[in-house]
């Protein structure tokens, strides 16, 4: 039985073509800045999105501490959504590494934030420095912000003399889905990351977008932070396939997320709106079953998904999980909900 991994676009693997490049890398030490890969992705991804300079980085949550560590003083608040990444995976990270206060304003459903209850968070007491957005928005389900959105809250953060990081893990799942540059919706943001190993199915890293004097001061930071990683060109490579030829594809992983919420939505103990579906993300809620019994269950039929809530599980539709395996997991889904009414 083959198993359908659901759980995250991260399970991705490298294509071929990916694989080769990586084989047949230039590389130098990018600590000294002397790996012509690296410099060509760092390029690169500058241009994508419209920013001066660009910074290659282990992993999302690493992009996220050094745009916080280079934008704030310890001490400061950051005003970001409660449902964030940042929040809710990698708050510890900020607080304990970047010495922030993370001051919270709820997220609506779709991950945006109302520039009101950001004003009123950033005129609290003590120094907010810093707005985070989180384009798209994970834990909303995938929703894609539009760059109004965001300039509303960017307006809010600099007329309180605040910078705006963009957490955009999933930016070009965004640029697809709106139909826009991914450079127009980073244009409101001083920084935004972006992750290689989501559905662009790279293997490893991220990269923090901004102005040069903000890039050459976050190369300091993560640098402090242990994360000067030498012949990086290695996996630069594959970050490189990865912006000539995995953008475009996402619109598949986009209909088959459609595909797998409307018919999940037709099978009894499975509530969801699949109108509510915008990228790759698919999350819903569970109508008379617990999380852990309902994976466990899915998990012997040779389906993987994971828990997202009390009461809520995700889904995610990316290049290692086809048309076909959408339907046969569907087929197993039903399966598993028909036996259990
Ligand atoms: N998200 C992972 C888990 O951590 C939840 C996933 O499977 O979706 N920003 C956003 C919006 C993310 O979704 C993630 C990873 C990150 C940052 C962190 O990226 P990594 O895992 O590379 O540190």
């Amino acid at each position: 039985m083959k198993m359908i991994d659901l759980r995250s676009d991260t399970v991705t693997h490298p294509t071929q073509a990916m694989r080769r490049a990586m084989f047949e890398a230039e590389v130098g030490d990018d600590v000294f800045m002397e790996d012509p890969t690296v410099r060509r992705l760092e390029h690169m991804a500058a241009e994508a999105t419209g920013k001066e300079a660009s910074l290659f980085v282990a992993s999302g949550t690493m992009g996220n501490l050094l745009a916080v560590l280079t934008q704030t003083q310890r001490g400061d608040r950051v005003v970001v959504g409660d449902q964030a990444h940042i929040y809710y995976y990698e708050g510890d990270g900020e607080r304990r590494l970047a010495g922030v206060e993370l001051a919270t304003v709820p997220n609506d459903d779709r991950g945006g934030l109302d520039p009101a209850l950001v004003k009123e968070a950033l005129e609290g007491q003590g120094s907010a420095t810093l707005v985070c957005l989180e384009n798209t928005h994970n834990r909303c389900g995938g929703a894609a912000l539009s760059a109004e959105e965001t300039a509303a809250v960017a307006d809010v953060a600099r007329s309180h003399g605040a910078k705006v990081h963009l957490d955009g893990a999933r930016i070009f799942n965004a640029a697809v889905a709106l139909g826009v540059p991914a450079a127009e919706l980073a244009a409101p943001a001083d920084s935004i990351s972006f992750c290689f190993s989501k559905g662009l199915s790279a293997p490893v890293g991220s990269i923090l977008n901004g102005s040069a004097d903000f890039i050459s001061r976050a190369r300091q930071m993560r640098r402090m932070v242990g994360g000067g990683m030498r012949q990086a060109g290695v996996i630069a490579a594959a970050g490189i396939v990865a912006l000539e030829t995995m953008i475009e594809r996402l619109a598949e992983d986009h209909e088959n997320a459609r595909r797998l919420a409307q018919g999940l939505a037709a099978i009894p103990g499975i509530k969801l709106d699949p109108t509510s579906v915008q990228t790759n993300i698919v999350a819903f809620d569970l109508e008379g079953w617990e999380p852990q019994d309902f994976l466990a269950a899915l998990k012997s039929v040779g389906v993987l998904a994971v828990p997202f809530g009390p009461h809520r599980i995700r889904m995610v539709a990316h290049n290692d999980v086809s048309r076909e395996d959408v339907e046969t997991a569907l087929e197993r889904v039903q399966t598993v909900c028909t036996a259990r009414v």
